[in-house]
């Protein structure tokens, strides 16, 4: 298999890299944390580490150096589509080079031969209460999948720690191979006839995703090509890729790793931002039976802000420019649904919005995030139950957590384990430091 070929190629450098920079600086100092991010959660700590992706405050993310305009020039693309095919993607995740047209395809080989969704695990979904949450269940099937982790079977019968990375990679391919179907399916019994349809052979990952949950056209085949590819990774510190690195540590599997990201991702303050953006989105067009005027939209913000809430959708903590994501979503929108009226709704907040927040003096950054468009060109296509949404991110998110598994692995990575302090001690500290 041809990553695992480039992975083995790649890591005696690494190692050498990586055990020369601890061994020879291990005590040199990155950085210092303060009470402020202890008490508030670690925000800036520099504390872990990844190759995999970079989030620049002004750039956006990086994924193995590359910014995500770049990318969708580079990455092959699916059969007669402009967009970047996911097998290219998690071939760049993992090898950190480009890859051919072949290569993407390889890896989308491996996927279709290894695609076929156990009975057991659709039967767990079938099982739940009606009412359960997408996220729930999509959870619920990763973790039934454990029973079939190669790297839980490897390591109960003993196999050497060089090979931890290889059980990984075969976890990370298996369990990624099925996440469009899953997800399908779980949109199906849920809103939809509660079929399990088959992936196509002659389709990609994305675009089966497309076939599977019932909107098979061209254009949403694509936007699933772009949204697979964007929401993919964000840096290590994020909830749901801190919590799949943190359990992982422990040497427990992709399984159970990944449905513990799932979980995180589940959060209100995570993933789901982008159901948010879009009902305040609705409330606008509710409330002014269509598209407000200016005026109104920027009435309508004051309001919003006047009553304690934030608009949703907009300002990053990290970020200090209009989120990459949101731009090529937002270009996506102007290209496939420039008469949708809540598509202009949302040209018109990037009008109006900014201005707003950054008359009120205190928001570091007034432009659009990743989440003020994607529920938006959901809704245009069809999927229109908010719940689902964080279950596409979700499907998204596990090939960078993957990737990052695999080679947490490969670089024998070990157990996290951060010392915590009690606030009488944190006193003390002050008060010797004062
Ligand atoms: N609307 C109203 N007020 C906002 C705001 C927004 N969109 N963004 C920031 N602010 C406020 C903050 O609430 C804070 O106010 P207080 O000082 O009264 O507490 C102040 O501006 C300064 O905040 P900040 O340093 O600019 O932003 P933070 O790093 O604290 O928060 C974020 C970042 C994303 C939580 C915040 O911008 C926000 O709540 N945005 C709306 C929700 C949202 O879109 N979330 C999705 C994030 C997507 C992602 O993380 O990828």
């Amino acid at each position: 298999m041809i990553l695992k070929e480039k992975i083995a190629a790649q890591l005696p450098e690494w190692q050498e890299r990586v055990g020369k920079l601890v061994k020879e600086n291990g005590d040199v100092v990155v950085g210092e944390v303060n009470v402020s991010q202890i008490y508030g959660g670690m925000r800036g700590a520099k504390v872990l580490v990844t190759d995999i992706s970079y989030v620049d405050p002004q750039e956006g993310i990086r994924f193995r150096g590359y910014a995500i305009p770049e990318l969708l020039e580079l990455l092959p693309k699916a059969q007669g589509s402009d967009f970047p095919l996911s097998g290219g993607l998690y071939y760049l995740l993992l090898i950190g080079e480009i890859p051919t047209y072949a290569e993407a395809m390889s890896v989308e080989e491996e996927w279709k031969s290894r695609g076929e969704v156990p009975s057991y695990a659709l039967d767990v979904i079938r099982a739940m209460p009606a009412d359960t949450h997408p996220m729930t269940l999509f959870s619920q099937a990763i973790l039934a999948m454990q029973n079939d982790s190669v790297f839980a079977k490897r390591y109960q019968v003993g196999m050497q720690k060089t090979e931890y990375w290889e059980a990984m990679l075969e976890d990370a391919l298996n369990l990624t191979a099925k996440l469009p179907a899953i997800a399908a399916f779980i949109y199906r019994k849920k809103f939809g006839d509660g079929e399990f349809v088959a992936p196509r052979a002659d389709l990609d990952w994305a675009g089966n995703f497309a076939h599977m949950v019932g909107i098979p056209t061209q254009a949403y085949q694509d936007l699933t090509r772009l949204y697979f590819f964007l929401h993919s990774d964000h840096e290590s510190g994020n909830a749901s890729a801190h919590a799949t690195h943190l359990v992982a540590s422990a040497l427990s599997d992709v399984y159970y790793a990944c449905s513990a990201g799932i979980n995180a991702l589940a959060g209100p303050l995570h993933g789901l931002a982008n159901q948010m953006s879009l009902k305040w989105l609705l409330s606008v067009r509710e409330e002014f039976g269509g598209l407000p005027s200016e005026e109104q939209f920027d009435k309508y913000c004051w309001d919003t802000l006047n009553a304690g809430q934030v608009i949703p959708g907009y300002g990053h903590a990290v970020l200090r420019q209009p989120d990459p994501r949101y731009t090529a979503q937002f270009k996506f929108g102007q290209q496939f649904m420039q008469d949708d009226e809540l598509f202009q709704l949302v040209e018109m907040a990037f009008e109006v919005i900014p201005k707003v927040l950054g008359e009120t003096g205190k928001v570091k950054n007034p432009w659009p995030n990743v989440d003020a468009v994607s529920g938006t060109l959901q809704y245009h296509y069809g999927i229109r139950e908010f719940d689902f949404y964080t279950v596409l991110f979700g499907v998204s998110r596990i090939l960078g957590v993957t990737a990052n598994a695999v080679w947490a692995r490969a670089l024998g990575q070990p157990l996290e384990r951060p010392k915590s302090l009690t606030t009488r001690m944190l006193e003390e500290i002050v008060s010797q430091k004062r």
